[in-house]
């Protein structure tokens, strides 16, 4: 029996709203320029979500349109993650090697002695060649631009404690990118963002501000913290201001309709609307769901997607529940 398939037109016209324009996604939000090449069982480099401060060795576990389930090598299958593929968080095989970035090895291999040509030819696999990857950083090794280096120092929002702006230091740095951590915390708090980052101030904001500045953990005087002594003790030095680059709050309104990942099962991507706002935050509603599902997420997260991106990049689209059924491939 051939169903009807849902389809957005008809779903925009029955709710009167409109979908949430292409301009207002980033480049890796919006439509991508070309297919995805990786083949299940590829291996490659890149960033442990859980662990930012790790690039690991990963394998493809599962691909579909252009995005694609990462496996952590040696590690359980409940770290897998995905990515799309244009993502600048993964690189080819030796690229950690040719960068002078330290590479984490698969689970029982040593850090020292992990040689990618063994491991290929050991395990059997094939390694995803450097030509699907978005960002091809050449050998040679082009100086950051972005004005942060590693061991400076800035006040930073702790994302998963969004009330506290810490102390921090910048810890790596990758083409425009580099890795905010917090001084005396582990890694599981580490993000890369770049210099127009919203969450990131220089040295001396709190003050200025009014706000209280989480000292580093064990600071003897956390609440007495002073920049100067601190930055004299650790022999570092502030970002400086002019390296801060704010960018512009984001443009979308409430009722724009836009695809989202399932931010609990993230391989579904489903229908959603824009329902609240902030500069730099959206708040997203899954239609057909309870708002108890809501979330909020930055306006920039690769997880959010223009109408039409599902059926551009060749991925099931998952329609409101109770809407007349898309006929998808592995949706049962
Ligand atoms: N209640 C949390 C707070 C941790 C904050 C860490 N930031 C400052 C990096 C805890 O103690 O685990």
């Amino acid at each position: 029996v051939k169903r009807r398939s849902w389809s957005w037109q008809q779903f925009l016209n029955q709710q009167q709203a409109e979908a949430a324009p292409v301009a207002l996604f980033t480049q890796s939000q919006s439509f991508p320029s070309r297919r995805s090449a990786f083949k299940v069982g590829m291996k490659l480099e890149g960033v442990d979500p859980l662990h930012p401060s790790m690039i690991c060795v990963l394998t493809v576990a599962e691909a579909i349109g252009i995005r694609l389930r990462l496996h952590i090598d040696g590690y359980s299958e409940c770290y897998d993650f995905w990515v799309n593929a244009d993502s600048a968080e993964i690189r080819p095989a030796g690229w950690c090697k040719d960068n002078n970035h330290k590479l984490h090895p698969p689970k029982g291999h040593s850090e020292t002695d992990f040689d990618w040509t063994d491991y290929l030819r050991s395990s059997g696999s094939q390694a995803a060649p450097p030509t699907l990857f978005t960002c091809r950083t050449a050998v040679s090794v082009r100086p950051s631009s972005c004005g942060f280096r590693v061991g400076m120092k800035l006040e930073a929002v702790d994302r998963k404690n969004p009330g506290l702006v810490c102390v921090a230091s910048v810890t790596d740095v990758i083409d425009d990118h580099f890795l905010v951590h917090f001084d005396n915390w582990d890694d599981t708090y580490d993000y890369w963002c770049d210099n127009s980052s919203p969450y990131i101030h220089p040295v001396g904001w709190c003050e200025e501000q009014g706000r209280p500045l989480t000292a580093p953990q064990g600071h003897p005087n956390p609440e007495n913290f002073l920049w100067e002594e601190y930055l004299q003790e650790t022999g570092s030095t502030a970002a400086p201001t002019s390296a801060f680059k704010l960018r512009a709050p984001h443009g979308f309104q409430v009722n724009q309709k836009l695809e989202a990942v399932d931010r609990r099962n993230p391989m579904l991507i489903r229908v959603a609307t824009v329902t609240d706002t902030e500069d730099y935050r959206v708040k997203i509603h899954y239609d057909g769901w309870s708002q108890q599902f809501d979330v909020w997420c930055d306006s920039d997260l690769s997880d959010l997607h223009p109408v039409g991106w599902c059926q551009r990049t060749g991925h099931p689209l998952e329609p409101p529940p109770g809407s007349s059924p898309l006929p998808s491939p592995s949706q049962g």
